[in-house]
């Protein structure tokens, strides 16, 4: 028996596990590791599940290539690899370089999706996005704005050290089970957990107090609360002067909140935006939690930007226990936004910055013409592009968008119309696969080594846990026989390996925030993980670190920035004729967006709902004479409509309604709405109507 230690790659935790693996490779058990300070001993169902893939539902080793029939046949790996590189040539010479296009993940490992970037954006020059778009944009673009750089400040520590904890749009019970237990755990006495979320979800029945505003009433609370801060003048003076910008723009911007109207459009009283002022105010050490409930709406990153704002006025920042924390989603978020090459250079500079551009070319020994000139075009704008005749490839790599991008009919329009689609995943089944021309079969997890970055952006190592069969390939290796095939040459020797490739971005970080300089490859397999920054001659030791703590940010000025903007009209109004606002998010602890990967863990599937659901209040459900596990139609006011089986719940209120993203349904009936700054999906608001079907 042998014991691997790896990490979790499903949420942005990051846990470690001990895998016991017997002679014949078969592991016997998946344990959390009782000495990584992230889990320390614990882990959610997923993780301790982890074993439990293409067991069930096996893939392929070979890859797949759809015949005139529209049949899948095996092909070869060399066969595969030409092709692919066959038909991109084809048609960038016939369309130009920008005829090809690539979306990608936040579910590789860094050296993975950096490879990516490397072979679709320097060489083939075409535009990628990844579906951190569809979940960490807004958070990415509020911090670059507001902070210098994206730059989320905490660590793990800072929950526990919290005494006024507050969560806005975050459910972590279900989301980020370890994130929730640390909390519980290390939680002094007298603190306050505190819930701003329209439903009563799991995390909201077990928090002090819930804010139970009207859905995307946010950012008028927000500023309302700031007004009423600064009007008591329970502000942190000195902080605001030497650390920030634009305080008094700031100030006269939220005088137009009046804490008189507040109820109205928030349903929150007066009274009660009055005790969480007092509550911010005492509290020592405040921090402010963010995810999908803010980052996925119409005016999102003025929404995360409001609660940065809290932070800043408030001093709670660069302090233990502090913070404004958005908290990210998939185990790889952090890594694909410094390191994807699709909306920045490698190690997150800007692609007009000269000077960047001279680190990235000399780390990656390129002529610094091939890196972009500008960002990727956003993934929304790359389906229109397909929907336009002007992408006619596509490579999708470790994403499901036939079921997980908004309005998810323009996906498949989209994926109809072009005229190669290559699909890269460890399931040869899931939704996207039946567009797919090509498919490319890779290994899982257990198979491949790598580094993922966490939500405390705390870098750690994936290890084979057990090894390849005949054939089979890890993201990487595709990715190299990809490159191979298109020609690269000479520009694949500095990523002939996942370490080399870990040792060429590091380069590209030096003097970045983000400086990973003194992270040895090698060193990860048996530490306990290691945070950014952490620069060349920077000693290890086991303290987390937490940025800003000298009070200096990333902005020219090494001041923060306050923004803000007036509040605008959502596109589609709740009324007579559309009286519901349908939400959608995660269900439960087990599932795991689109499902490919939790169908397998038995515990889960014995209890889940086996197709799309809709959550209704009793009393609405009572009104509307809808029983439970009936089928409704649902219509949102630009004619998306489905049906959807239903489940009583009083967890909404009578007015809402909640749809779980798990299944393809759920983007069946969202419009195709983006907040303007960052292009993400507003994937938690639109009003519907609700038809009993007889
Ligand atoms: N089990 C499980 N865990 C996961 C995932 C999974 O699929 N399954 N996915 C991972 C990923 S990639 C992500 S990004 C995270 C997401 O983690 P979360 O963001 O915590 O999850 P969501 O359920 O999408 O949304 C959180 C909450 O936002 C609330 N909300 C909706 N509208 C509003 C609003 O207008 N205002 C406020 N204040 N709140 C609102 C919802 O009611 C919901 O309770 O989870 C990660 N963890
Ligand atoms: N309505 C609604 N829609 C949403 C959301 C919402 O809240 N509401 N949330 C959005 C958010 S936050 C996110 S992050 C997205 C997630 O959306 P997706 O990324 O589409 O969801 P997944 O099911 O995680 O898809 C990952 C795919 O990669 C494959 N895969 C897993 N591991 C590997 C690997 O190592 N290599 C390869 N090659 N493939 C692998 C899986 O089998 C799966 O097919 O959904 C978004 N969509
Ligand atoms: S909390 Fe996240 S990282 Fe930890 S075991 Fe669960 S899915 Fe994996
Ligand atoms: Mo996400």
């Amino acid at each position: 028996m042998r014991i691997v230690r790896s990490t979790c790659n499903y949420c942005s935790i990051a846990c470690n596990f001990d895998f016991h693996v017997n002679e014949n490779d078969f592991i016997e058990r998946v344990v959390p590791a009782k000495n990584y300070p992230v889990n320390k001993g614990f882990c959610c169902i997923k993780g301790l599940n982890l074993d439990k893939q293409n067991t069930i539902y096996e893939n392929p080793v070979l890859p797949l290539l759809k015949n005139k029939k529209g049949q899948f046949e095996h092909i070869s790996w060399g066969e595969a690899f030409n092709i692919f590189a066959n038909k991109i040539k084809d048609i960038q010479n016939r369309y130009g370089k920008e005829s090809f296009a690539f979306l990608s993940t936040g579910q590789l490992c860094t050296e993975e999706m950096a490879l990516a970037g490397h072979i679709g954006r320097n060489f083939l020059g075409g535009n990628g996005d990844g579906n951190t778009r569809l979940c960490m944009a807004t958070a990415v673009v509020a911090y670059k704005q507001s902070f210098g750089f994206d730059s989320p400040p905490y660590t793990f520590e800072d929950l526990e050290l919290s005494d006024v904890a507050i969560f806005i749009g975050c459910n972590p019970v279900v989301a980020h089970p370890i994130l929730w237990r640390r909390l519980v755990d290390g939680r002094g006495e007298d603190s306050k957990l505190i819930v701003i979320d329209p439903r009563k979800s799991e995390t909201v029945s077990n928090a002090d107090i819930w804010i139970d505003l009207k859905p995307k009433s946010d950012l008028r609370l927000l500023y309302t609360l700031a007004n009423v801060l600064i009007e008591k003048e329970w502000i942190d003076k000195e902080f605001i002067k030497n650390s920030t910008e634009d305080f008094e723009g700031f100030k006269s911007h939220v005088k137009k909140y009046d804490i008189n109207d507040i109820e109205e459009h928030t349903g929150i009283s007066k009274g009660r935006i009055l005790d969480l002022a007092k509550i911010i105010h005492e509290g020592k050490r405040v921090s402010f939690w963010w995810t999908m409930g803010v980052n996925q709406g119409y005016q999102a990153v003025r929404t995360a930007q409001a609660i940065i704002n809290l932070a800043l006025m408030t001093g709670n920042i660069g302090k233990p226990g502090t913070g404004a924390n958005s908290i990210t989603g998939q185990c790889n978020a952090m890594g694909s936004r410094l390191f994807s090459n699709t909306t920045g250079l490698y190690g997150g500079g800007e692609y007009s910055n000269k000077d960047r551009r001279k680190v990235v070319a000399e780390a990656l020994d390129i002529d610094e013409d091939m890196l972009p000139k500008k960002s990727s075009i956003p993934y929304d704008q790359i389906i229109e592009g397909i929907n336009k005749g002007e992408i006619k490839a596509l490579w999708v790599i470790a994403t499901n968008p036939a079921a997980s991008f908004i309005n998810n009919l323009e996906f498949k329009k989209a994926a109809e119309k072009l005229e190669f689609l290559a699909l890269q995943d460890i399931y040869s089944d899931t939704e996207t696969a039946k567009y797919a021309h090509l498919i490319l079969p890779s290994t899982n997890g257990l198979k491949k080594e790598g580094v993922l970055i966490n939500t405390e952006r705390r870098i750690s190592k994936i290890q084979p846990v057990i090894p390849k069969k005949e054939n089979e390939l890890s993201d990487y290796d595709i990715m190299l026989g990809i490159g191979e095939a298109i020609g690269m040459g000479k520009l694949l020797e500095k990523w002939r390996t996942p370490k080399d490739a870990f040792e060429t971005i590091r380069e590209c970080t030096k003097d970045m925030p983000c400086d990973i300089t003194g992270v040895e490859y090698d060193d990860l397999i048996v530490s306990q993980g290691i945070q950014w920054p952490f620069r060349k001659g920077e000693k290890l030791d086991s303290k987390e670190r937490r940025l800003f703590e000298d009070k200096k940010f990333y902005t020219p000025s090494k001041k923060a920035k306050f923004i803000y903007e007036d509040i605008s009209e959502m596109p589609y109004e709740q009324n007579k004729e559309y009286p519901y606002i349908l939400s959608t998010g995660r269900a439960t602890a087990g599932q795991w967006h689109t499902q490919t990967r939790t169908r397998e863990i038995p515990a889960v599937e014995a209890i889940i709902v086996k197709e799309g659901y809709i959550n209704i209040n009793t009393d609405t459900a009572e009104k509307l004479g809808i029983r439970e596990n009936e089928k409704v139609k649902v219509t949102a006011p630009n004619g998306l409509s489905n049906n959807f089986l239903v489940k009583l719940t009083r967890t909404v209120k009578k007015d809402h309604v909640f749809v779980p993203m798990h299944y393809i349904e759920s983007n069946s009936v969202l419009p195709s709405v983006f907040d303007t700054y960052s292009r993400e999906p507003n994937y938690k608001y639109v009003p519907v109507k609700i038809e009993k079907i007889n």
